[in-house]
């Protein structure tokens, strides 16, 4: 059995001797060491395979549900079965990928890094909240074997107080699966509020933690609501207390109200750190400093707080007042605000930038583009009228996957090949990575473009079957998935394949000026021997290119600006 061994570079090597370079990697070694681990880079490892595998299994899914409607009629899927498929697609996709994908995995790898510190505020909940994550996967696999689950990822009442499927135990499985978020936005709160280091003000915080802040705000704020709409479902259908059920005077629309209520500002749990991550990347592949560097960060929070505002948007047709109605279209309009003000600073950024199309900011390319469509089609959404032909259709799940997958997933991407040097201390291979990532650009497309003209001419969401006259869009749409689903596995595999093929990266292989790449590739296990010198974090002058490093090195001309 495989026990733990301290570095012994650490407990004194012999005097003269090459000193071993420490990184939290080989810092000990036995699973029990990553098992048990307090360090935030292992536990943002842990959650980044646990995360993969969930979207691998999530992918698996999408693929069957995509093959079935590839001819109408029934292929290999009873309708029943088609229920059970896109339920659970829906709610390991949103559960276990989307929401901890980002700040669970990239934002505990890097966020403290990227601050100068040495960990989180509490590196024992971090852990508990990875453990969470996979006691609530369990529960919501339990849920598949044991009588799956056909309610939609939404368990919408009155369907979900009578279906005969495992309710209780996946909604007892999302329970959890909060907790763990609740716990990773609290540590990320008080982290960027304590453990600061001397000259880290909050206007030098990279944008990535606002953003990420930003984000645990929500986490913090909204989870509660989802807890205790769950809890109040599990006992609607234990023991029937009247809430939603209108048979014992309950109200089926007040679950929609309260699945929304978390669930609008849950969306930007999943959005806001993929926008934190993408101004890092183009700030950096422009080489230039980010545009508007306030307006970025303060947008991030007013997004957090308006978020709040627009759950009302998902219910235009559940027979809410004509006056909330106008008043949550109205809210929706504004959300949309800062969201623009953070695409028109990007692009500002890269103006005259001198723009280099590294897997990168390939993604973040693609990002900008698949977010602007995203989040244009929420307004035809948000706009009243329009909303009501058009809900319930393949538009509305057009929509969401392309701010959900054009925007989070693509970004997760971004930020993976971003960090995966600092992660694992190697380079991947540039162009075939470029090439899988340009094959996820077609591929999303081809899948999800075709889905806003059916769903405009009347193909509803979540039917097994359909008329022929969708029978084009349908199959454009299964053939794009299949270019997706390879593309990923190669852009996955791409960068898998580096951990032994892979050249070794240096401290700053991008030229980027935020605190994690003034430390080595792959971090020491305490990230920093010494308080690290905390400057401009967009200031990309700060270093140059240097041909014996093979990475950025720092620019011993600059000299720091004073507005900065
Ligand atoms: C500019 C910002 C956005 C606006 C104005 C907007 C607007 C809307 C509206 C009005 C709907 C309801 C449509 C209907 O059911 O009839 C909707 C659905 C949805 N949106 Fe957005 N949205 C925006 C951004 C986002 C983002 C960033 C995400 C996720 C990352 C997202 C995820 C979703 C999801 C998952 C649904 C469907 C929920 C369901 O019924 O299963 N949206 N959006
Ligand atoms: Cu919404």
């Amino acid at each position: 059995m495989a026990t733990i061994v301290e570095n012994p570079s650490l407990t004194g090597g012999s005097p003269g001797a090459e000193p071993v370079v420490d990184n939290y990697l080989t810092f000990t070694r036995g699973w029990k060491s990553w098992a048990f681990t307090l360090d935030h880079k292992r536990i943002g490892v842990m959650y980044l395979c646990a995360t993969l595998g969930a979207f691998f299994v999530g992918g698996i899914m999408a693929l069957i549900l995509r093959s079935e409607l590839f001819f109408p009629g029934k292929q290999f899927l009873s309708p029943d079965m088609y229920n059970h498929m896109f339920t659970l697609h829906g709610a390991v996709m949103t559960f276990l990928f989307i929401i901890p994908g980002i700040p669970a995995a990239q934002g505990n790898f890097v966020l403290p890094i990227m601050l100068g510190a040495k960990d989180v505020a509490f590196p024992r909940m971090n852990l508990g909240s990875f453990y969470l994550w996979v006691f609530g996967a369990i529960y919501l696999v339990a849920a598949i074997i044991f009588g799956g689950l056909d309610t939609g990822w939404t368990f919408y009442t009155p369907y979900s107080t009578t279906t005969n499927t495992s309710v209780i135990l996946a909604t007892t499985g999302v329970f959890i699966l909060g907790f763990s978020s609740i716990f990773t936005g609290l540590n990320f709160i008080v982290t960027i509020h304590t453990m600061r280091p001397p000259g880290m003000t909050w206007f030098r915080m990279p944008l990535f933690l606002w953003a990420t802040y930003a984000t645990a705000i929500i986490q913090v704020l909204a989870t509660p609501v989802l807890g205790i709409t769950l809890l109040l479902l599990i006992a609607e259908r234990a023991v029937g207390i009247g809430i939603f059920q209108p048979e014992l005077g309950g109200d089926p629309v007040l679950f929609q109200h309260f699945f929304w209520f978390y669930s609008h500002p849950a969306v930007y749990i999943m959005i806001l750190p993929a926008m934190g991550v993408i101004s890092e990347l183009i700030s950096t592949f422009s080489r230039k400093h980010i545009f508007g560097y306030r307006f970025v960060a303060y947008s991030s929070i007013a997004i957090a707080l308006l978020g709040f505002l627009v759950w009302g948007h998902h219910m235009f047709t559940s027979g809410q007042s004509a006056v909330s109605a106008t008043m949550f279209s109205f809210l929706t309009f504004s959300v949309s605000i800062p969201s623009a003000i953070k695409v028109f600073n990007w692009l500002a950024t890269m103006y005259k930038g001198s723009i280099s199309f590294a897997t990168p900011m390939v993604y973040a390319l693609s990002f900008i583009f698949l977010f602007s469509i995203g989040g244009l089609t929420g307004l035809f959404l948000g706009a009243l009228s329009v909303d009501i032909h058009l809900h319930d259709t393949y538009f509305v799940v057009a929509h969401f996957h392309y701010v959900m997958m054009g925007g989070t997933l693509i970004a997760f991407l971004g930020g993976l090949t971003y960090w995966w040097p600092k992660m694992t201390g190697r380079m991947y291979d540039e162009f075939s990575s470029q090439m899988a990532a340009i094959g996820v650009f077609i591929g999303f497309n081809l899948t999800f473009f075709p889905q806003f003209v059916m769903g405009a001419r009347g193909m509803p969401r979540r039917y097994a079957d359909y008329l022929p006259e969708y029978e084009f869009y349908h199959q454009l749409s299964t053939i794009g998935a299949f270019v997706l689903g390879v593309a990923l596995v190669a852009a996955v595999g791409i960068l898998v394949r580096s951990l032994w093929t892979g050249a070794k990266a240096p401290p700053n292989p991008w030229g980027s000026a935020t605190l994690e790449w003034q430390c080595s590739s792959p971090p020491p296990h305490d990230n920093f021997a010494t308080t690290p010198e905390v400057g401009d974090p967009y200031a990309v002058e700060s270093v140059k290119w240097s041909d014996s490093e093979r990475g950025y090195v720092k620019n011993p001309s600059y000299v720091p600006s004073k507005d900065h």
